[in-house]
């Protein structure tokens, strides 16, 4: 069996996704998600310019081959961009190599570790009212589980949400504003007053998106203690990923790290010493499934879980690839899951599935997710940024 072809779809239909279609000489296509947000065209061109020309000819079957020749042939290891091609490949290699098989992907990977595969919700709100409807909407939809991010007082805006504004000179980030000192003071109390409304037992998750000292993220575990986090994620800038020593030493609130890195480097410290205790990477931004697979292995030997990325700039590709992981691997913690526009859910039709808060990658061959070109081409490329972040006078911080 041979690659023939391999083009990349670029689409809108409501965010920017970046889609690898890989094409053999059987006539079994495979696909791939690079979708990098706010930065979609520089993974556009590398894989057209530099990837897509090496394709024809090699056997898809031969994943991991073609994995390591992208990689170590690359010369310039590691990296958002490089990696996020790199999973698009091998996403669509193991598309093909399940649907040449006749199975879905989760039974190449030792088939289901579990019945169905738990995923968490967002909820924000500027305030408290606005919060608790929006956590009562998600349980509405099923969710049993919820991500609770709230506005600071006296800031502008909630954080995590995304924004682009246009301007004569075309689309720019929206600037955010931050404040530490009255976050830390004020997340206890939010976190306090949702106990009080929706009780002890649902599961609450929250994410500092980076912008914490070790020292701050230390006092902020230990604030939010008797409030039974499932997790606290991102709470500082991980690469210094020794700061986490400071962090870990002072609570037991449980922490979850790195939808920002690209390889098990990334992760080195964390996992060998135990610091962190869910692995939040892509399959989209880590190189694919082979690495992914890897990453968590290594993982489970000192009982870290998994806990996949998973919010609307993850293409339904990248989502399907995430959740035949999750359904297989042993140590799975739990999904993050957005859901998508309805025009995305048209341009990727998929087999997988969301019932009362669980995804199910469903039974058809491969990853069960298919392109409608016509559609996506419908949707063209909309230049979109993240948002950035200023301290109150001025500095750029983290977001
Ligand atoms: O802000 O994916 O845990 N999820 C997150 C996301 C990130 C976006 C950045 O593109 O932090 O919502
Ligand atoms: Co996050």
């Amino acid at each position: 069996m041979k690659i023939v072809d391999a083009k990349v779809v670029l689409t809108s239909p409501g965010r920017n996704f970046v889609t690898l279609k890989i094409e053999t000489d059987e006539g079994v296509t495979g696909l791939g998600d690079a979708t990098l947000n706010g930065r979609e065209l520089a993974v556009v061109s590398y894989l057209t310019d530099h990837v897509v020309p090496l394709l024809p000819g090699t056997d898809p079957h031969r994943i991991e081959d073609t994995w390591q020749s992208l990689y170590r042939g690359a010369y310039w290891r590691r990296g958002p961009v490089t990696m996020a091609a790199i999973a698009a490949v091998d996403v669509a290699l193991w598309d093909i190599k399940a649907k040449v098989a006749g199975l879905p992907l989760y039974q190449l990977l030792g088939g289901a570790s579990r019945e169905r595969v738990r995923t968490y919700g967002h909820a924000s709100g500027r305030d408290l009212p606005e919060l608790f409807d929006s956590i009562r909407a998600r349980l509405d939809q099923g969710y049993q589980a919820i991500r609770v991010q709230t506005g600071v007082p006296g800031l502008k805006r909630v954080y995590g949400v995304r924004h682009t504004v246009d301007t004569a000179a075309g689309p720019r980030p929206v600037v955010e504003d931050w404040d530490t000192p009255a976050y830390l003071r004020s997340l206890p109390k939010v976190f306090d007053a949702v106990r009080q409304e929706f009780g002890p037992d649902l599961p609450l998750l929250h994410d500092a998106h980076h912008r914490l000292t070790p020292m701050q993220a230390a006092r902020l575990g230990k604030d939010l203690e008797p409030y039974d986090l499932f997790w606290l994620e991102d709470c500082t800038p991980a690469e210094n990923q020794e700061g986490l020593r400071l962090v870990r030493s002072h609570t037991t609130t449980p922490l979850a790290i790195g939808e920002v890195f690209n390889t098990v480097y990334d992760y080195k410290t964390l996992i060998g010493e135990q610091l962190i205790d869910y692995v939040r990477s892509a399959v989209t931004h880590f190189g694919g499934v082979s690495p992914l697979r890897k990453l968590f292995d290594y993982a489970a030997q000192y009982q870290i879980r998994t806990a996949i990325h998973g919010p609307e700039d993850i293409s339904p590709v990248g989502m399907a690839a995430a959740i035949h992981l999750d359904l297989a691997v042993h140590n799975f913690g739990i999904q993050e899951y957005a859901g998508y526009t309805e025009a995305t859910e048209a341009v990727f039709p998929h087999a997988y599935t969301f019932t009362d808060g669980h995804l199910h990658p469903g039974e058809e061959p491969g990853l069960g997710v298919s392109l409608d070109e016509e559609r996506a081409a419908a949707h063209p490329y909309e230049a979109a940024y993240l948002p950035i972040n200023r301290l109150q006078d001025g500095t750029i911080h983290d977001w």
